[in-house]
């Protein structure tokens, strides 16, 4: 059965999301979580501005002018920015060997979410492309100037991963650091990461474990010290990619999403180049993941680890992302049969790793809870099962970080940024 929300309840959830914002509101930011991640996260972020853009247009603008305003010379958007000094989080600056931010970045969700953004702004609907007259009517000062400057650091951004996460030259993204993809423990990492030498790394200043309820719904010691192991190896790479590089199915999908929603924007804003390349590049790296990372015999997308060039494939909510482009019509099905056997459950859909995998963890971060940002991007695939999942849980348990499959049970930080901003968003 549907879950059922009445106006005064609908009413009081909306409430409670803006205020999950304005609570973790640094002015021109807006923070994570005020118990765990005290700075600018990039990916949540864009999540964060779309929740914004529901009730303060010009706010959410701001958050991605932040945002955007510590990107690097190189186009590089930063995971963290690390605007004002906080005890409260490790590593910090010390730790990465820069002042200002992280020296690696997250996945490519700026474009979707400003365009998100501007489709609240101008009051547009869920599937109306935005168009140059629409623009018109967003009602922020210099509007146009403001959303050309966002685009054009968002194409800088495109164009860095192109440079920088492509070492074999596949047209595809791959990753330097589990936390670029945001998905930091998931299993797509255990044997990349296996081959990191830990020896001598000291894990003991991590500050999350005591933050939460159970030291047991976040990642190992030893998965710990292989992130600061890899942090420290950046460092000594003068910020370049280190010894670490994994192709991503999950972060190329985002990219050629970002890329066909900068191209809208672009002709939206009636720049014709850089519609034009933004189009060829999605339809490039989108031709790319399915030729390089679709697994023919392994019949599924695959990670291709750039150090061994070995594919390996996951039952991971992660694999399923291609669906929301077009895949060849053999391919769609496969992955809707298998989307629906082994991630559709009878408590909660989409946890990120399959119940029936020997890794799935119903508690542990990102081996099995359930994340809404997620399975909010599934809503492009099956928008009723994706509404009806989020709404049950933020309802009953609230604005957690994420949550237990099994049961639905709240896991991690709570008043959890995105979780209250993509409520929002789907409310509206
Ligand atoms: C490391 C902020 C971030 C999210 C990630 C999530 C978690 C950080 C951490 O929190 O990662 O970047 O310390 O665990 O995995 O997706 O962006 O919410």
């Amino acid at each position: 059965m549907p879950i059922e929300i009445s106006d005064a309840n609908r009413k009081q959830l909306v409430e409670d999301a803006q205020a999950v914002l304005r609570d973790n509101d640094r002015g021109t930011y807006t923070v994570p979580s005020n118990k765990l991640y005290p700075y600018q996260w990039a990916w949540d972020s864009a999540f964060l501005a779309i929740g914004w853009s529901t009730f303060d247009v010009e706010r959410a603008v701001v958050e991605l002018e932040t945002l955007m305003s510590g990107q690097w010379e190189d186009g590089r958007i930063p995971h963290i920015h690390f605007w004002k000094p906080d005890e409260n989080y490790y590593p910090g600056p010390a730790v990465w060997g820069h002042q200002a931010s992280s020296t690696i970045t997250n996945p490519a969700v700026f474009a979707l979410a400003l365009e998100r953004v501007l489709t609240h702004g101008t009051n547009g609907a869920e599937d109306e492309p935005i168009d140059a007259k629409r623009l018109q009517t967003l009602s922020i000062a210099n509007a146009r100037g403001r959303v050309v400057a966002l685009l054009e650091a968002i194409e800088r951004f495109h164009l860095f991963l192109r440079r920088e996460r492509d070492p074999l030259g596949l047209n595809c993204v791959s990753c330097s650091h589990p936390w670029e993809s945001g998905r930091d423990n998931c299993v797509t990492w255990d044997e990349p990461m296996a081959a990191v030498d830990i020896t001598g790394v000291d894990a003991s200043g991590r500050k999350d474990k005591d933050k939460v309820d159970n030291p047991e719904q976040r990642p190992t010691d030893t998965a710990y010290k292989g992130y600061l192991a890899l942090v420290e190896a950046i460092r000594k790479a003068e910020f370049g990619p280190g010894p670490f590089a994994v192709y991503d199915p999950f972060l190329t999908t985002l990219l050629v999403l970002s890329e066909q929603s900068l191209e809208r924007m672009a002709r939206a804003v009636g720049d014709r180049p850089m519609a034009d390349r933004a189009k060829e590049r999605a339809a490039k790296v989108e031709a790319s993941l399915h030729k390089h990372l679709w697994d023919k015999t392994q019949n599924a997308y695959a990670w291709k680890n750039a150090k061994t060039n070995r594919n390996a494939v996951y039952p991971v909510l992660a694999a399923y992302f291609p669906l929301l482009l077009d895949p060849p019509a053999a391919v769609r099905t496969t992955l809707e049969t298998r989307l629906r056997d082994e991630h559709f459950g009878d408590v909660v859909d989409f946890p990120t790793l399959a119940p029936s995998s020997d890794h799935f963890d119903a508690v542990c971060y990102w081996r099995g809870p359930q994340w809404i940002n997620m399975t909010w991007f599934f809503r492009a695939h099956d928008p009723d099962r994706v509404d009806d999942n989020i709404l049950r849980l933020v309802t009953q348990h609230g604005f957690s970080e994420y949550f237990d499959p099994t049961s639905g049970a709240p896991l991690g930080a709570s008043n959890f940024g995105w979780s209250a901003a993509l409520t929002l968003d789907i409310l509206r």
